[in-house]
């Protein structure tokens, strides 16, 4: 069986989900508590982060890029990468520019600060993060609309890795509220379209202990 090792609120593994869902490959999902660095977990991924795929051939792979890199070549149904260099280049540039900067800007600074950080035992959130992750996803959601107003996707005329990269961001920021979508309608359109596609669907049904998203989170009409 294919197993991937995630958190529900890891945009990483949220990518993996829907690339793996999107090519309608199954899979299993076990949750990781990489705070605990289990043993078993850390043979896998000296790094002790998720996600983690162990596919149904035995391969275990680490990092979401790998991963996302290994399936489309493995599975080359439904490519997640693009057609011609040019569109696999402009692919790559824009998973790179949400699993970097948009990640080191704002959701590093929102949900590792809120989340994460608690967890990994790394002390109280930093007011200066949150207030600077607030500030930065503005131009940034702007940025999406911009892409989804000019493209048939944000890469270019098929959807790609790069709409899941940000998508994955996005919905796990929008679980703890934290997106306010009136800043770019265009953003909000483009999110509205990828939300309503089966792949997503897990991923809105995910539920955190303890923590509710709110009320839209799932709803397909926001
Ligand atoms: N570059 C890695 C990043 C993975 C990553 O940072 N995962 C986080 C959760 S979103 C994690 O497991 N962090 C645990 C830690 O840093 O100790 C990837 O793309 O998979």
């Amino acid at each position: 069986m294919r197993i991937l090792y995630h958190l529900p609120l890891s945009p990483f593994s949220r990518k993996v989900r829907l690339a793996l869902a999107e090519k309608r490959i199954p899979f299993e999902l076990r949750i990781e508590r990489v705070w605990e660095r289990r043993e078993e977990f850390l043979a896998m991924n000296p790094a002790c982060a998720v996600p983690v795929l162990q596919d149904a051939n035995g391969l275990v792979l680490a990092d979401s890029y790998a991963i996302c890199e290994y399936l489309d070549e493995a599975y080359p149904d439904s490519p997640l990468l693009g057609r011609t260099l040019a569109e696999r280049a402009e692919v790559r540039r824009l998973v790179a520019w949400f699993d970097q900067k948009f990640h080191a800007e704002v959701t590093r600074n929102l949900l590792h600060e809120k989340q994460m950080k608690r967890l990994l035992g790394q002390g109280n959130p930093d007011a200066a993060a949150i207030r600077a992750g607030y500030a930065n996803l503005k131009p940034h959601l702007e940025y999406v609309g911009w892409l989804a107003e000019t493209r048939a996707w944000l890469a270019g005329p098929v959807l790609s890795l790069a709409d899941l990269a940000a998508a994955a961001h996005l919905s796990a920021l929008d679980y703890i509220s934290d997106v306010d979508w009136t800043m770019s309608d265009g953003a909000k359109d483009w999110y509205a379209r990828i939300k309503s596609r089966p792949a997503f669907r897990p991923l809105l049904a995910d539920r955190v202990s303890g923590l509710a998203p709110p009320a839209h989170y799932a709803d397909l009409d926001f």
